[in-house]
């Protein structure tokens, strides 16, 4: 039995070592070194190209190595019958709330303003709520939704989340569906997108739904660059309607330096970095994920391919 690994070279040399530590007794293979594609039982991949998981003629599992799936799920050579499943690993879930929490909080204590004001010398106070006052919404309240969801309670912001199915999480005010779509955006001055990236979630983040929010409203976007309209953004960051724009993921990534994103100065970018994947716990939970296959086990975080996440 081999196990193929395909992600970049930087991450070959970062997992190389655990694998070696953690795994001996498997044989590990490095993409593009690949061998007898049959021997192939197990893939653990980032971004892998069309076609290449169906070259596996006995493939058992396709571990993605990112919470996201959407750049396996988007193959559309990807082999049917093959389970796939998902990092959910604590470790990222704390790095994304520490991501969101910092955002939301330089959303709503107008860093922005105040940068510009510094910028330009200006000594002048700005009215501030206290976050109790500040209605947070939080698109996607998933295994990372709702863990930034509680941090941010804890910070006192009113947080809501809204998903595909109906919740009911003490605390929390929960939506579901176009109607809750609707009810959620009218009330959130800050909106943070944890959205997996599917059919129904693409372009989610439009000039529709930025003119729901209450006029001012900031967005945090760590879902997917496919979420937002980026035609949408600075029309409505311009007209005021949105005050600031935190964006941990773009369309193209890496952004093109010509892109007007780099220099608008209500949007804060950063290079996709909210919750990198860790390889050091990342690896113990993808040899207990192989180590389930192979005792015959239900595989945990298994993707939904028709659902998309
Ligand atoms: P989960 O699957 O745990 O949560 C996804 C949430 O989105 C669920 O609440 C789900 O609803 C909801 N959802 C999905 N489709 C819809 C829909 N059509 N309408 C309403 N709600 C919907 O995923 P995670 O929380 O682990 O991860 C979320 C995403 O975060 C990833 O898919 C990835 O894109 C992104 N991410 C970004 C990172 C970064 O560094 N920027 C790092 C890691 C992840 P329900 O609960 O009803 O199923
Ligand atoms: C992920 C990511 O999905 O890093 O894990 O974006």
């Amino acid at each position: 039995m081999a196990i193929l690994f395909r992600s970049t070279p930087a991450a070959v040399a970062r997992w190389r070592p655990l694998f070696d530590q953690l795994m001996p007794e498997h044989e590990i293979r490095y993409w593009p070194e690949i061998g007898d594609r049959a021997a192939i039982e197990y893939a653990l991949v980032w971004q892998p190209e069309p076609g290449l998981l169906a070259s596996l003629p006995n493939l058992k599992l396709i571990v993605g190595l990112g919470a996201g799936v959407d750049h396996v799920l988007g193959d559309p050579l990807l082999p049917t019958g093959v389970p796939i499943v998902r990092l959910v690993d604590p470790y990222m879930t704390d790095a994304m709330s520490e991501y969101v929490v910092l955002s939301v909080l330089r959303l709503h204590r107008q860093d922005l303003d105040y940068l510009a004001q510094q910028r330009a010398r200006v000594w002048a106070e700005r009215e501030q709520k206290n976050a109790t006052e500040r209605p947070v919404g939080i698109l996607g309240f998933g295994t990372l939704g709702q863990d930034a969801g509680r941090k941010l309670k804890a910070l006192g912001f009113d947080v809501a989340g809204w998903s595909r199915g109906t919740k009911a999480i003490p605390g929390f005010a929960c939506y579901a569906g176009s109607t809750g779509l609707d009810a959620m955006l009218a009330r959130s001055e800050i909106l943070v997108c944890l959205l997996p990236l599917t059919p129904e979630t693409t372009g989610i983040l439009s000039a529709a739904a930025f003119a729901r929010l209450p006029r001012g409203a900031g967005l945090v976007n760590v879902g997917r660059g496919g979420h937002l309209v980026e035609a949408d953004l600075i029309p409505a960051l311009d007209a005021g309607q949105l005050s600031g724009a935190v964006l941990d993921v773009v369309g193209a990534e890496p952004l093109p330096g010509d892109h007007p994103f780099w220099r608008h100065p209500r949007i804060i970018l950063t290079p996709h970095i909210a919750a990198e994947t860790h390889p050091p716990t990342a690896a113990a939970i993808i040899r207990e994920a192989i180590r389930r296959r192979e005792a015959g086990l239900p595989a945990e975080n298994q993707v939904d391919p028709a659902r998309g996440y």
